[in-house]
């Protein structure tokens, strides 16, 4: 990717220390620094541009080094309050932790890898030891150009919540697919080998989330084609262990800290019938260490139709997300009048963990 986003995710290895994104939110990113010892950077947003310039071009580097040569004093990064200018710190109290409260209405799956108690931990008026200001020349110039979406990325290692369960189907085809693990994970992504399929971004391929981790996007940013509404997490297969993903690496849960949507036009012909298909998992309530809810359910619209879809997980899997998928497709008609019809998906668990999908084709029936 040739934006901001994309520039965050690589890692870079520099003389004497590396540093790679642990925590990505709409307002400011949090990298791990790991030499002599691990810190924390934290850019706001309008200087990351200049800090990954400055970086890349080694004007960091002596007080970088210089700051990993000191002994860690007590600088933790705790509050979003702390974010507004680029700073380093000795550790990073949650992945959520750079988050404004109001983007955490509840316990989300940034929170995983402190569980709850840390997150009870984390105290806003807390204050600390003041980080260390790094000097950004030009961060006032630099760009917004932002990153795909309000993003919050979880921090390695971190746990996976989600639910399940058992329900009505309204699906007229239902397919259940053998347990997947990220050994079994196909590289085969059968909606885009569909060529009739006009779903764009079909597999939830992009923007890429950090490998073992996930992206979290927020309410009317953009996801490739897809509109997202509430917040939703795209996960890597190899999250918490493994996580459900049916194909590529990647998979939409349609719930980062509450329930999240999205939705595309897809261009149809009107009143010509269309056959939708898109497969379904979730990840266990109980290890997900948060409030998730089972079952997990999905209600997708098309056009005029309306179909709700659950999810069971198997509670014993493990790892945990070593999920099957289950397979739906159901007709709709293309909108009247019209060259396109929108297609959503709902996500309705409350909690921080929704339905898990992958693989959404469109093609005419
Ligand atoms: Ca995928």
């Amino acid at each position: 990717m040739d934006n901001a986003f994309g520039r965050v995710i690589d890692r870079r290895s520099r003389a004497g220390y590396a540093v790679e994104p642990t925590a990505i939110a709409w307002n400011a990113v949090a990298f791990r620094v790991r030499g002599s010892r691990d810190a924390i950077a934290c850019v706001p947003r309008a200087e990351l541009d200049a800090f990954l310039d400055g970086l890349d071009a080694g004007r960091l580097d002596q007080e970088i080094l210089d700051f990993l040569g000191t002994e860690p004093s007590g600088r933790v990064l705790r509050a979003a309050g702390q974010t507004r200018r680029t700073g380093l710190f000795d550790e990073l109290a949650t992945p959520d932790a750079i988050v404004p409260p109001e983007r955490i209405p509840r316990r989300g799956i940034g929170d995983h890898g402190g569980g709850t108690p840390s997150v009870a931990r984390r105290d806003k008026r807390s204050r600390g030891p003041r980080p260390r200001r790094l000097l950004l020349a030009g961060a006032a110039a630099a760009t917004v150009v932002i990153v795909a979406g309000v993003i919050v990325v979880a921090s390695r290692g971190d746990d996976k919540p989600q639910p399940v369960a058992v329900g009505q189907t309204t699906s007229t085809t239902t397919t259940t697919v053998p347990a997947t693990t990220s050994t079994t994970i196909s590289a085969v992504k059968p909606c885009e080998s569909e060529s009739r399929n006009v779903v764009t971004d079909c597999s939830f391929e992009s923007p890429t989330a950090p490998t073992g981790s996930f992206l979290g996007v927020g309410p009317g940013e953009k996801l490739e084609n897809w509109t997202v509404g509430g917040s939703v997490d795209l996960v890597n297969k190899d999250f918490a262990g493994g996580y459900p993903v049916k194909s590529g690496v990647q998979s939409l849960d349609l719930n980062h800290n509450d329930v999240g949507s999205i939705a595309q036009d897809v261009p149809t012909t009107a009143a010509s019938t269309y056959v939708l298909t898109f497969s379904l998992s979730g990840y266990p309530a109980a290890p997900a260490g948060c409030s998730a809810t089972e079952p997990q359910e999905v209600t997708v619209v098309a056009g005029a139709t309306t179909k709700t879809f659950s999810f069971q997980p198997d509670d014993a899997a493990n790892p945990p997300g070593a999920q099957r998928f289950e397979t739906h497709s159901f007709t709709f008609t293309g909108n009247p009048g019209a060259t396109s019809t929108p297609v959503e998906f709902d996500g309705t668990n409350r909690g921080c963990a929704g339905g898990v999908i992958d693989d959404v084709s469109v093609v005419p029936q």
